[in-house]
């Protein structure tokens, strides 16, 4: 029997990564993609298979976290083996901003889900993946962390899917339904959202390079991460769902970078030689040709700032059998290499006279 897997935030990084894994597997890969004003599939493009066309594996359906009814009607039509509920509201700054709509879709969106398993009796058929976080720790009180570590969350992102990963250990506990919380730390890719640190980085560098952009401004250049690679840990996503008993896992990496680190790495990857000068607010970093290539902005300071991120992926090694394959080095090398190729197209574009759009954060 074909086994069917619901993804809410298909549309997202690790979504088009777990869509891609899950049909390579056999599975019938369903999607939750949010109606927008223009086309938002781009993640997903090349796994797209014309409606027209019987035997499909992959379906979309539109609908929103913040809708219970929708979602109660898309699990009832999918009668999903498993389900991943990947969506949310996940930019940290942003979640200070809007708060409500944050907790709205990260906290009670997972208790939508967890109800809609409840409300059509599939406690015993539907297996649940929680997307929770190493922002959970924020104030971190062991290092590393590990999945015994209190948590001390500080944003409303943080506090929001605190919610969300309580409901999914208590909907396991009250009603013995398979819900997992995967806590995964930071992971990033070349599909990683452009205003996330990692990407912003690897996006301006290509840019500096290529002459399109004369500087990057960050906010805390001090902050540790332990990031990884986003198609490692989708990998993860599914063996948590794989095992006998429903646990929870952290997946991390184990290792630790600044913020200053990454800079240094991705200018290293294109032949810059970055130096810093002056400290907080003033603190800059300039090229080998003396242009200031890096500059603080304190608008990308956060009200109140995870500082310390490092996390022990010792039980995923032992019961998952886990190790991450992809270095940070591969990953900054990778991330650069697809933002050098976007710079270059952007380049050409200007060229022939048309004007290539130059988002910024
Ligand atoms: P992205 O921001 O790339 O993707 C988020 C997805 O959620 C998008 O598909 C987005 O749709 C969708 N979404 C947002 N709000 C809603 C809503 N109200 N209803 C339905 N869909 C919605 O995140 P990632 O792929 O990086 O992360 C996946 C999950 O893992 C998130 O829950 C995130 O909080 C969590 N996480 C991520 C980590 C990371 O380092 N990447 C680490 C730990 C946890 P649209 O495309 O329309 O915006
Ligand atoms: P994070 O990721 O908040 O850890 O959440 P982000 O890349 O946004 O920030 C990482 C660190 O970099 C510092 N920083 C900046 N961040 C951004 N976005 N922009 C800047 O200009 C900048 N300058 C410095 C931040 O202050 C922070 O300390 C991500 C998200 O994917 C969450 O959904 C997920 O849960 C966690 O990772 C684990």
């Amino acid at each position: 029997m074909t086994k069917k897997a619901l993804i809410s935030g298909i549309t997202g990084q690790d979504g088009a990564y777990l869509a891609e894994l899950l049909l390579s597997k056999g599975y019938e890969v369903h999607g939750i993609k949010r109606r927008a004003s223009l086309f938002n599939t781009d993640r997903i493009d090349h796994l797209y298979q014309d409606p027209h066309v019987s035997d499909r594996s992959f379906f979309l359906h539109y609908g929103d976290l913040t809708d219970s009814t929708n979602l109660i009607r898309i699990v009832q039509e999918v009668q999903p083996d498993e389900i991943y509920n990947l969506a949310a509201m996940s930019h940290v700054a942003v979640s200070f901003e809007t708060p409500e709509y944050t907790a709205n879709a990260d906290g009670i969106g997972t208790l939508r889900i967890l109800e809609a398993i409840r409300i059509l009796n599939l406690e015993q058929k539907t297996k649940f993946y929680q997307a929770s976080t190493s922002e959970l720790y924020g104030l971190v009180q062991d290092i590393p962390q590990t999945e015994k570590t209190p948590f001390y969350p500080r944003s409303p992102y943080a506090v929001a899917k605190l919610y969300a990963y309580w409901i999914t250990v208590n909907y396991r506990e009250a009603y013995g339904i398979y819900g997992c919380n995967g806590i995964l730390f930071n992971h990033e890719s070349p599909l990683r959202g452009e205003t996330f640190v990692t990407r912003k980085i690897t996006r301006a560098i290509a840019r500096i390079k290529l002459g399109l952009q004369d500087r990057l401004y960050l906010g805390n250049l001090d902050a540790l991460r332990d990031w990884g690679h986003a198609k490692d840990y989708v990998e993860m996503q599914w063996l948590i769902l794989q095992q006998e008993a429903p646990e929870d896992y952290v997946i991390a990496t184990g290792e630790q970078h600044s913020v200053r680190e990454f800079v240094e790495q991705a200018c290293q990857e294109v032949g810059i030689q970055v130096s810093w000068t002056g400290s907080g607010v003033e603190e800059k970093g300039y090229d080998q040709e003396g242009n200031c290539i890096v500059a603080v902005d304190p608008r990308y300071y956060r009200p109140t700032e995870v500082e310390t991120l490092l996390g022990s992926p010792s039980k995923a090694k032992e019961k998952l059998g886990w190790v991450p394959q992809i270095s940070f080095q591969e990953l900054v090398q990778e991330m650069m290499q697809e933002d050098l190729k976007a710079a270059k197209r952007d380049q050409l574009v200007n060229q022939h006279g048309y004007r290539a759009p130059a988002y910024y954060e």
